[in-house]
């Protein structure tokens, strides 16, 4: 039998606002696991993480150039990397967060040989301390994955830089001037929401999967503020013109049928800002989508 193991990592240190720190439980409230024994996997959760409370720990290092909370988050990102890496490799792991910086632990963590990444969200997280805006550690993960930013985020996990041409973005509308530049100077691909409207989705999710063909692993790095608002209200940093419910079932589906998902996170899922935990909800509903569930 197929085996799921679920980690939750209640972090919310890197996000400029509370209550994403609150996302594995909504997640598996909305019944993640019964989501996913429905499709013949056997479910193994590990519990959360340990995670320091942000209550007991001084704000450090202001923007700009500053890393907010940076020592925390290193020490759980390598501790997740740790708890994954040691993992069967015919496992799926699935990582409830937390904030967007726990992906430098679970890439990390899952990264074997030639692995590919399909990060799903609303913004780039291409920042640098330099670039960034806010010095929030969350608009930072998918540069420190390719090797950019400062090294102690950069070395989580033994810190292997991910190839550009095995990393895609789908679902892009939010970024920063100076995050634009490096994202275009590291080569990696962006679906933006343009090419989401002017292509469809099954173009886009066709050329993702061809251009990972090759790859060993896939990880998919789902963030929830990549649905639009009106879809998914209960995430931290909303951004108006997002997936519909319809076309993020669509991605989900045919990245399911083309078989090359090997490891999940969901991600920024804020229940204080949430409706009846309705966003936890199509989160889990997508997963299961991604995962194999068929209409038919
Ligand atoms: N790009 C902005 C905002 C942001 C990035 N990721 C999220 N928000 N969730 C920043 O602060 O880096
Ligand atoms: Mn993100
Ligand atoms: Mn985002």
């Amino acid at each position: 039998m197929k085996q799921a193991v679920i980690v939750g990592v209640p972090m919310d240190l890197g996000a400029g606002r509370r209550g994403v720190d609150m996302g594995p439980s909504a997640i598996r409230y909305a019944r993640l696991h019964e989501a996913i024994r429905a499709l013949d996997y056997a479910v193994l959760d590990r519990g959360d993480l340990e995670v320091p409370v942000v209550e007991t720990l001084k704000k450090n290092g202001g923007a700009p150039g500053g890393l907010h909370h940076l020592e925390p988050i290193r020490s759980t990102c390598e501790a997740l990397a740790r708890e994954l890496s040691a993992l069967d490799d015919a496992a799926l792991p699935v990582v409830l967060g937390g904030d967007h910086s726990i992906s430098m632990g679970s890439v990390r963590g899952v990264q074997r040989g030639r692995t590919g990444l399909i990060w799903i969200d609303a913004h780039a997280d291409f920042n640098t301390p330099e670039t960034s805006p806010s010095g929030n550690i969350h608009g930072m993960p998918l540069a420190a994955l390719l090797g950019y930013g400062d090294e102690r985020l950069v070395r989580i996990g033994g810190g292997e830089p991910l190839e550009p041409q095995d990393v895609v973005l789908v679902g892009v509308r939010s970024v920063d001037p100076g995050e634009r530049e490096l994202l275009q100077r590291a080569g990696v691909t962006v679906y933006t929401m343009k090419e989401i409207d002017r292509m469809g989705v099954p173009t886009v999710a066709a050329n993702v999967v061809a251009q990972l063909e090759r790859v060993e692993r896939v990880h998919v790095s789902f963030d929830a503020d990549v649905l639009d608002p009106t879809v998914a209200p209960g995430v931290g940093t909303p951004v108006p013109g997002g997936l519909t419910y319809r076309e993020a079932h669509l991605l989900m589906e045919l990245l399911s049928d083309a078989g090359i998902v090997t490891s999940l996170d969901l991600v920024e899922v804020n229940p204080i800002l949430d409706e009846r935990n309705r966003t936890a909800e199509i989160v889990v509903e997508l997963a299961a989508s991604l995962l194999g569930k068929k209409i038919l």
